[in-house]
């Protein structure tokens, strides 16, 4: 099932957004509907799992985003294999559809690495309708290898900023259900965040009815 759900790269889905600074990449209708549906479910199966969904403090603040992950758990500017400060167990694999899947998401883009790329980590997010990430970069990773992002569910406002500070210039663009960002090359720590879900713009069939699910792909750098 997984295997014909995304198979290694042939043909290149979606349609690029035009304008995005070098490295960064917004390409709609990534996934399908059929891929959207399969992935709310293993959603599901991973919330269920060892470690629930949890919402990180950073700062002694609460983020209202709530996260599940596998390979690595992140918690805010360290990760570990075990979740420490949710349960204490260890998270689930990366398995190696989601390899595959960000493969092709790289290849999608014109990445000409996209097949040695190894995502040892993903986050997993869930955003209720009134859901927000502020500013920030993705920088608890060693390696700066690019970071892969998909979208489910209800449709969001991205705001891709600068690489310097969290303030302008930025881009605001909408990521819908089934889109794929890319941050790579000089976008990888670009300043980035969500400053909106829009609730009732799910379209039917994507498994999710309200709220919003975004999948990040990464490669921590980390040893075993
Ligand atoms: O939800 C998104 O599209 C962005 C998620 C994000 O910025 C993150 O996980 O660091």
């Amino acid at each position: 099932m997984d295997d014909a759900l995304f198979p290694l790269p042939q043909d290149q889905p979606g349609t690029a957004s035009a304008g995005l600074p070098e490295g960064a990449h917004h390409l709609s209708g990534f996934l399908d509907l059929h891929q959207q549906r399969w992935l709310v479910a293993r959603f599901h199966e991973w919330t269920d799992g060892p470690v629930p969904l949890r919402a990180a403090s950073i700062r002694g603040h609460q983020m209202s985003v709530r996260t599940v992950c596998l390979g690595w758990h992140w918690r805010p500017y360290a990760y570990s294999r075990e979740a420490v400060d949710v349960n204490g167990n260890r998270v689930l694999p990366v398995p190696d559809w989601m390899v595959r899947l960000g493969r092709r998401a790289l290849a999608a883009v014109g990445d000409p690495d996209a097949g040695q790329y190894t995502p040892d980590t993903a986050l997993v997010n869930f955003y209720e309708d009134t859901a927000r990430m502020g500013m920030h970069q993705d920088k608890d990773e060693r390696s700066l290898a690019p970071v892969v992002s998909l979208s489910i569910g209800n449709s969001c406002t991205f705001r891709l900023g600068n690489t310097t500070n969290r303030n302008r210039p930025w881009t605001d663009l909408r990521l819908d259900s089934g889109d794929l960002f890319v941050f790579g090359g000089p976008a990888r720590l670009a300043y980035h965040g969500v400053t909106k879900v829009h609730p009732g713009t799910a379209p039917e069939g994507c498994g999710l009815a309200t709220g919003r699910i975004n999948i990040t792909l990464r490669v921590t750098g980390l040893d075993g």
